[in-house]
């Protein structure tokens, strides 16, 4: 089994022990960090696919999501860029209700790679705490807001209305992203931008903060 097969496996059978060699294995035999990334995130995916038929249970899923954040450890540095000129000050969070937060770490590594002062708020966050600490930090240029359950779809449109209601929508954007999220619910719900992934999140947030 070649290194990049046994850090899915690993991810799969929630192996937090021993990624980390492996993932480093991977890395020396010069598999590329975005690619060992990818790995992982397709493992997580037949996971997902494995719940779904109740082949395992969430139990299982929650291993695995240990074993995915251990080989993400590793991953870092590598997959870190320029962060020497600071792009500006975010905010980001997964919506209330939902617990994943994964995709949103990965996304604020990729952020803060790309020189952003990310201010990461955790999973489950209630509306008023977003809208507080954009008041409490005016120089915040995006919020980002996370969401990975269809059924909390509706809390991250309640989160984009709270903010919009605000003095200050008109000088912070809102991109929002997440597993069941679409463009077209992002328009439908006045987001000002979606992106699929966290690599095409720090663009957009670049090209947003400009
Ligand atoms: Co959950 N879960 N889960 N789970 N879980 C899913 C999401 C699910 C699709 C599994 C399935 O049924 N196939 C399903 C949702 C179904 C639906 O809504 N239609 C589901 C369910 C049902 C549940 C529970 C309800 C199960 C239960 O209790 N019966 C429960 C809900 C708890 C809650 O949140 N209130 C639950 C719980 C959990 C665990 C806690 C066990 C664990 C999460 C642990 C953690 O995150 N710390 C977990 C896991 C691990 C998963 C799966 C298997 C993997 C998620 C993941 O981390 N993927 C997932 C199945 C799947 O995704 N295929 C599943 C890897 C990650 C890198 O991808 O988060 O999509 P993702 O992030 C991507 C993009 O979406 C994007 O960038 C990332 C990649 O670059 N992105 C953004 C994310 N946020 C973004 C923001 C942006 C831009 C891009 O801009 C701001």
């Amino acid at each position: 089994m070649s290194k990049l097969q046994e850090v899915a496996d690993l991810t799969e059978r929630g192996k937090a022990k021993l990624i980390g060699a492996a993932v480093q294995g991977a890395l020396d035999e010069g598999t590329p960090a975005p690619e060992i990334l990818n790995t992982m995130i397709d493992a997580m995916g037949v996971v997902g696919e494995k719940f779904k038929r109740n082949e395992i249970f969430v139990p299982e899923m929650l291993v695995a999501a240990r074993a995915m954040k251990k080989g993400v450890e590793i991953l870092k540095p590598h997959l870190a860029g320029d962060n020497t000129v600071s792009a500006g000050k975010l905010i980001i969070g997964t919506v209330a209700g939902d617990l994943h937060d994964i995709g949103k770490n990965l996304v604020a590594m990729m952020l803060e790679s790309a020189g952003f002062e990310v201010i990461d708020l955790g999973v489950d966050v209630p509306i008023e705490k977003f809208v507080e600490t954009v008041k409490e930090n005016p120089d915040v240029k995006i919020v980002c807001l996370s969401a990975l359950l269809t059924t909390t779809m509706p809390a991250m449109k309640d989160t984009v209305a709270a903010l919009a209601a605000e003095d200050f929508r008109s000088n912070i954007k809102i991109m929002v992203g997440g597993a069941p999220i679409t463009q077209e619910f992002a328009d439908e719900i006045g987001a000002d931008a979606y992106t699929a992934d966290a690599a095409s999140a720090a663009e957009k947030a670049k090209e947003l903060a400009a």
